[in-house]
C-alpha cells in the first residue's frame, strides 16, 4: 500500500469510528477523540498532550501476570488493559471490510506485536453454537487499525477473537461478541466424534482431554483413504488447531508440537480447564489450500472414556 492509500486507509478507519450512526464511538474512548480531519502526527500530538485520560488501568498495568491467572482466554472483550474494539457493523451474509483496534492501557490503539505463528494477530470468529468458524489474518495500518474481509454465512450471535501478544507484553487473547441479525436458528452441537471429513480428507484424533494437564492429541490426515504425508507448513507449523469450550467459548491455549514430518500426523497439546465438551478446529495445508477440519470431544475426570460417543445434550 502506497502512503496516500494508507492515509486514505486510516481516514476511512476514523470515518467508521466517527459514524454516531453506527453507536460504536462511546465504546472506542480515545481512539476516537481527535477529529478525523487531522494527520497521523496531529493526532498523536494531542494524545500527548491529554495525559489526564490515562485511566486508573494503566497504572495497574505493571503486573500483568497477576490478572491473566487461571481464567481461559477469549471470555472478556478487555484484560490487563488491553480491549478490543470491533468499528464495523455486519451485514448477514454480505462481505464486510471488519475493522477493529485493540487498545493498550494508554487508551491508544497498539500498534507493535510480536509475531506468534508467523503472525502478528490472530482473527478467530465463530458462531455461538459453535457451528461456523473462520480463521482469518487482518492488515494492519500504521495507526492500528486492523481490517479484514469478514463474510458471516447466516443470521446470529457470533464470538470474535484476537490472538496476540504486544511488543513487551505477555499473550492475550480478547474476546468480542457480534451480531448478525435475522432468523436465527442454532444448531445443536455436533455429536463427539473422533473423525472429521472435509473434501476428500480425513482427520482422525487420537488423545484424551483431561483437564488440569497438558494433553496430548494427534490428529491424523488421510485423503482418499492414503495417509497424507506432504503436508505443507502453514502458521509456522503443519497444522494449527483452536479449541473452544461449548457454554462459553473459552479460548484455549493449544501448542504444536515441533515436527520434522510432512503428515500424516500433526501432534499438539492442549490444556484444559474443566471436564465438558469442547470443539477443535484444525486448519491444514494441502494441495496450496487451507481446509478445516473440526471435532467435539468431551473432556472427563482423568480417564481415557473420552472416546465414548457423548451423552445427548438435551435440545
Ligand atoms: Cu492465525
Amino acid at each position: 500500500m502506497n502512503t496516500a492509500a494508507k492515509l486514505g486507509a486510516y481516514a476511512l478507519g476514523l470515518a467508521v469510528v466517527f459514524g454516531g450512526a453506527l453507536g460504536v464511538g462511546r465504546a472506542v474512548g480515545p481512539v476516537a477523540e481527535p477529529p478525523p480531519t487531522q494527520s497521523h502526527a496531529a493526532m498523536t500530538k494531542a494524545q500527548e498532550g491529554h495525559e489526564g485520560r490515562k485511566s486508573e488501568k494503566s497504572q495497574e498495568h505493571g503486573t500483568p501476570e497477576q490478572t491473566s491467572g487461571d481464567t481461559p482466554g477469549g471470555l472478556q472483550v478487555s484484560q490487563n488493559g488491553y480491549t478490543l474494539n470491533p468499528l464495523t457493523p455486519i451485514e448477514t451474509g454480505k462481505a464486510t471490510d471488519f475493522r477493529f483496534a485493540v487498545t493498550g492501557p494508554d487508551g491508544r490503539p497498539v500498534t507493535e506485536y510480536q509475531v506468534e505463528h508467523d503472525k502478528k494477530l490472530h482473527f478467530i470468529v465463530v458462531s455461538r453454537d459453535l457451528t461456523t468458524f473462520l480463521h482469518l489474518h487482518p492488515e494492519m495500518t500504521p495507526d492500528g487499525i486492523w481490517s479484514v474481509g469478514l463474510t458471516l454465512p447466516a443470521a446470529g450471535a457470533y464470538r470474535a477473537f484476537a490472538d496476540f501478544a504486544p511488543t513487551g507484553g505477555e499473550k492475550l487473547t480478547l474476546g468480542a461478541d457480534l451480531q448478525a441479525a435475522g432468523d436465527y436458528r442454532p444448531q445443536p452441537l455436533p455429536e463427539a466424534s473422533r473423525s472429521s471429513k472435509v473434501g476428500d480428507y480425513t482427520v482422525s484424533l487420537d488423545g484424551d482431554l483431561v483437564p488440569g494437564r497438558a494433553s496430548k492429541l494427534t490428529l491424523s490426515v488421510s485423503k482418499d483413504g492414503e495417509p497424507v504425508t506432504d503436508l505443507q507448513p502453514y502458521l509456522g507449523a503443519y497444522g494449527h488447531l483452536v479449541a473452544l469450550r461449548a457454554g462459553d467459548l473459552a479460548y484455549l491455549h493449544v501448542h504444536p508440537e515441533q515436527s520434522e514430518k510432512a503428515g500424516p500426523q500433526i501432534t499438539f497439546y492442549a490444556e484444559v480447564p474443566s471436564i465438558g465438551d469442547y470443539r477443535l478446529f484444525l486448519d491444514f495445508k494441502h494441495g496450496d489450500e487451507v481446509r478445516t477440519a473440526d471435532f467435539t470431544v468431551r473432556a472427563t475426570q482423568g480417564d481415557a472414556t473420552a472416546a465414548e460417543p457423548s451423552a445427548p445434550h438435551g435440545h
